[in-house]
C-alpha cells in the first residue's frame, strides 16, 4: 500500500460502501485509485485524495454528443474487458444524455437533454464523440432538427468542462481524410473537430478508439481537483500523451539492435521484432498505449503487442493521414526508462552502446510510476506465465 493516509482509508465508510459498488474489496478499491493516481502524475500522497474524491464527491453529470463517428469511444468504454473499469466510469460520473445509450428516443430523449443541462447549468461535463461536418451549413448531420454545429454550440455555452473524445472529436479523424480525388482540399463533409468548430481550446482525448483508462482518469482528476489536467499544445492530457509510443515499446529492444520484421509473417515478424519496417508510426506517435495497455484488458492488447504496427490514431496529422506503410518519421530515439533488454544476439546491432548510455540518463521517475500502470494490464499474463509453470510449459517473453 502505498502511503499512510491510503492505509487509514481502509476502515473507512465511504470506501467499503464505494468498493461494495464496484464489487471490490477495499484494498482493491485503494489499489486501483493509487493506480490511478499514478497514472495522473500525482505526487504520492494524492492517491488518497483521489480514493475519496471517487468514494465520496457528487458524480458530475455528463452530456454526451455523438457527431460523425462510428462510436468506437462508447464501444470502448463499455466493452472494457476488465469489468471494473467500465463500472468504475458509470460510477463517478452521473451520464444524463447518450444517444446510444438511451432507452428513449425522440421528444423524451430531447427533453432529457433540456431538463439536464437546466439543472446542472454550469457544472456539467459536455463530452463530445465525432466529427461535426461544417460544410453546406453544417447539414450532413442533423440530430432534432439541429445540425451538429448548433447542438455542440448549445450544448457547450453552459458546460463547466468540454471533453472531445476519439480522434474525430478531437481533430477530424477518420471522417476529415481528405479523398486522392484530383482538386479535393477537403474531406466531403468539411468534417471538424470541437475546438475549432468552438473557436476555443478544449480537452481532448485522441485515439481511434481512445483508451478508456485516459477518460476515466481525466474525470477522476476533473472530481478530486474540480479542474481538467494539464494539456499540451493539442489539448491532450500530458499525463496520458507526453511520450511517444516508441519510448516505452515492448520491441524498442529490436529497433535499437536492428531487428525488424519485413513482412507480416515473417521470420522477425513470428519471434516478435520491431515493426518500423512495416510502417509503424510509434516513433512520431505520442500516448501511452505501450504503457499502460488497452482498456486495462490485460497483456497483449495494444496493436504493436498484436503484431500490428501502431497507425498513429491519437496524432492528428498522422493517423489516418500518412498511408499506414509509409516508415515513421524518427521525432527521437531516447530508449525505454524501465522496459529491460531483450538479450542480444551476438555480432547483431551497432547502437546498444549509445543506447545504453541514453536510458541510464532516462527519467527514472517517470519510469517507476509507469511501471506501476503497466501492471494494471500485466495480471493476465502473470496468470498465464503461473498457469504455463504449473502445467510444466515452456514460456517465452
Ligand atoms: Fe469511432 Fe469515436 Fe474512431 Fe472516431 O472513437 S473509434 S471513428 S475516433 O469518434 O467512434
Ligand atoms: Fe515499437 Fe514501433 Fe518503435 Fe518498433 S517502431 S519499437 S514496434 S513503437
Ligand atoms: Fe492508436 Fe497506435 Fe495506440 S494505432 S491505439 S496510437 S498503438
Amino acid at each position: 500500500m502505498a502511503n499512510q493516509n491510503l492505509i487509514s482509508l481502509e476502515q473507512d465508510e465511504r470506501i467499503e460502501a464505494a468498493a461494495a459498488r464496484l464489487s471490490m474489496d477495499r484494498r482493491e478499491f485503494l489499489q486501483f485509485c493509487a493506480a490511478l493516481a499514478t497514472t495522473l502524475g500525482l505526487p504520492q500522497g494524492a492517491d488518497a485524495a483521489v480514493a475519496e474524491a471517487v468514494a465520496s464527491k457528487k458524480r458530475p453529470s455528463v452530456i454526451w454528443l455523438h457527431f460523425q463517428e462510428c462510436t468506437g469511444c462508447t464501444e470502448s468504454i463499455l466493452r472494457a474487458e476488465h469489468p471494473t473499469l467500465e463500472k468504475l466510469i458509470l460510477d463517478v460520473i452521473s451520464l444524463d444524455y447518450h444517444e446510444t445509450l438511451f432507452a428513449a428516443a425522440g421528444h423524451q430523449v430531447e427533453a432529457a437533454r433540456k431538463t439536464a443541462m437546466a439543472e446542472n447549468k454550469g457544472k456539467y461535463i459536455l463530452v463530445v464523440e465525432g466529427a461535426i461536418p461544417t460544410k453546406d451549413g453544417g447539414v450532413y448531420c442533423k440530430i432534432g432538427g439541429k445540425t451538429a454545429i448548433e447542438l455542440l454550440k448549445e450544448c457547450a455555452a453552459d458546460a463547466a468542462a468540454v471533453i472531445a473524445i476519439g480522434s474525430c472529436a478531437s481533430w477530424g479523424g477518420m471522417p476529415s481524410t481528405i479523398p486522392s480525388i484530383p482538386g479535393a482540399t477537403s474531406s466531403p463533409t468539411g468534417s471538424s473537430g470541437v475546438a475549432q468548430v468552438l473557436g476555443k481550446p478544449v480537452v481532448t482525448i485522441p485515439g481511434c478508439p481512445p483508451n478508456p483508462y485516459n477518460f476515466l482518469s481525466t474525470v477522476v482528476h476533473f472530481l478530486t481537483f474540480g479542474a481538467l489536467p494539464a494539456v499540451d499544445d493539442k489539448g491532450r492530457p500530458k499525463f496520458a500523451y507526453s511520450r511517444l509510443i516508441h519510448e516505452n515499446c515492448e520491441r524498442r529492444a529490436h529497433f535499437d539492435a536492428g531487428r525488424f520484421a519485413m513482412e507480416f509473417g515473417d521470420e522477425g515478424h513470428r519471434k516478435g521484432h520491431c515493426l518500423y519496417k512495416l510502417g509503424c508510426k510509434g516513433p512520431e506517435t505520442y500516448a501511452n498505449c505501450s504503457v499502460i495497455m488497452f482498456g486495462d484488458a490485460g497483456a497483449g492488447t495494444w496493436p504493436v503487442a498484436c503484431g500490428h504496427p501502431c497507425i498513429g490514431c491519437t496524432e492528428e496529422g498522422v493517423g489516418f493521414q500518412k498511408p499506414i506503410h509509409t516508415v515513421a518519421k524518427l521525432k527521437n530515439i531516447e530508449p525505454s526508462a524501465f522496459l529491460p533488454r531483450i538479450v542480444e544476439e551476438k555480432g547483431v546491432g551497432a547502437s546498444l552502446g549509445s543506447a545504453a548510455v541514453l536510458a541510464a540518463v532516462a527519467g527514472a521517475a517517470a519510469g517507476a510510476g509507469a511501471m506501476l500502470t503497466k501492471n494494471l494490464g500485466l495480471s493476465h499474463k502473470a496468470e498465464q506465465m503461473e498457469e504455463a509453470k504449473k502445467s510444466g510449459e515452456k514460456t517465452e517473453v
